[in-house]
């Protein structure tokens, strides 16, 4: 492995772009900041409110969330070579279609200024900064806006793939509707990457106050894992085979209940009739950030992906003679930066260095393994 394939990339990091910020500040309702006075000084404070259950009052926001320095000086304290920066939830899916589409243009062309006048990695020539753009996915938008902000997406340099949420047009992304966006991302080589933001109905979480522990940490993936297995069984995978699409939080649920599901698929035959493959080889066409923060999950999620050609239809990749796929080729680290800061003043951030050390911890990883979830296979997935 060369030395540019052991920088450290960081393929799971958000910002609130300076505009988007100023049009959450100008809303009532959330998602939104607001303004309150507080300690004994009554100092004027910023808060976040965008989950669903989030107290009235949101919690702390800074400029961390929206400050291109901030960001950098973050990535030089964990020793982070690159990130590719993706705008926060939930995106645009709150606004009416004519202002998602102009916005999502705007913010386009905001996150490859932010990412074109980064610095620059001497030895490399590359930037430290790249992204994902956004798509005005919101009920009521036309096909043709999608494609024409794929396509803008597409001629920005350094943007290198697209954030999606899960809703879709209103229906999911399961929806044909979508078809040919899917196509057009396929046909640009994009990467999509796929984020959860509304979780599972609240009433799951019962009576008790558990903070943000149960959407965050069930709700989010399982969202995930939905959105995933519907798109599996729509043959989105099938139509479009060469959409390469990374799942946050490695991949939720998913994998544990990959089997399960292709069981449940084989005893409906109606289902079973529209897929081209065993649900269990669409997992190995998929991408996975390494964010599960233990290196047991890490690789057991790189054993589902490195078992998938084994249920392929197609002989020849059925074939015994075929080297086995390398599951951790297809995971890449991640921090959630600016999300989950320390709660005490720590030199470095708990989840990222957890995230780090779940890596280093996977017994089964060769060296260059633990290298390419670090960096080397973002580099290649996103061809910096
Ligand atoms: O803590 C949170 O609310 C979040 C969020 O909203 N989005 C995210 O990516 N991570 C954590």
């Amino acid at each position: 492995m060369n030395t540019a394939q052991k920088l450290l990339v960081d393929v799971h990091t958000h910002v609130y772009l300076p505009r988007y910020a100023q049009l959450l500040r100008s809303r009532t309702t959330a998602p939104r900041i607001l303004t309150r006075l507080s300690g004994p000084d009554n100092k004027p404070e910023e808060r976040l409110v965008i989950l669903d259950n989030e107290p009235s009052g949101g919690r702390p926001v800074g400029a961390q969330y929206w400050d291109r320095d901030e960001k950098l000086a973050f990535m030089d304290k964990h020793g982070i070579d690159i990130s590719i920066v993706s705008s926060a939830n939930p995106w645009l899916d709150f606004l009416p279609a004519s202002t998602a589409r102009s916005l999502a243009n705007e913010l386009n062309d905001d996150l490859e200024s932010y990412c074109s006048t980064s610095p620059i990695i001497a030895e490399t020539r590359r930037k430290r900064l790249y992204g994902f753009g956004l798509l005005p996915l919101v009920p009521e938008i036309t096909t043709e806006s999608l494609l024409d902000t794929v396509q803008q997406i597409a001629a920005l340099p350094h943007l290198k793939g697209i954030i999606m949420g899960t809703r879709g047009v209103g229906k999911g992304l399961d929806d044909e509707a979508l078809d040919p966006v899917w196509a057009a991302i396929e046909k640009a080589g994009l990467v999509v990457f796929l984020h959860p933001h509304y979780g599972v109905d609240s009433k799951q979480w019962g009576e008790k106050d558990n903070g943000h522990v149960l959407p965050l940490a069930l709700g989010f993936p399982f969202e995930t894992t939905i959105a995933t297995t519907r798109l599996i069984l729509s043959g989105v995978f099938d139509r479009f085979p060469a959409l390469r699409m990374l799942l946050a939080h490695s991949g939720g649920a998913l994998p544990q209940l990959s089997s399960r599901l292709a069981s449940c698929i084989d005893h409906d035959p109606v289902v079973a009739s529209r897929l081209k493959h065993d649900a269990r080889y669409y997992l190995g066409r998929l991408y996975y950030d390494a964010v599960a923060y233990g290196s047991a999950e890490l690789r057991f999620v790189s054993d589902v992906i490195a078992r998938s050609d084994s249920y392929s239809s197609t002989a020849a990749s059925a074939d015994s003679h075929v080297a086995p796929k390398l599951g951790s080729a297809q995971m890449m680290w991640g921090t959630d930066h600016p999300f989950f800061p320390p709660l005490s003043n720590t030199e470095k951030w708990k989840s990222v260095v957890e995230n780090l050390d779940a890596i280093t911890g996977v017994k089964e990883w060769t060296q260059e393994e633990k290298d390419g979830v670090r960096g080397g296979n973002a580099l290649s997935l996103f061809n910096l």
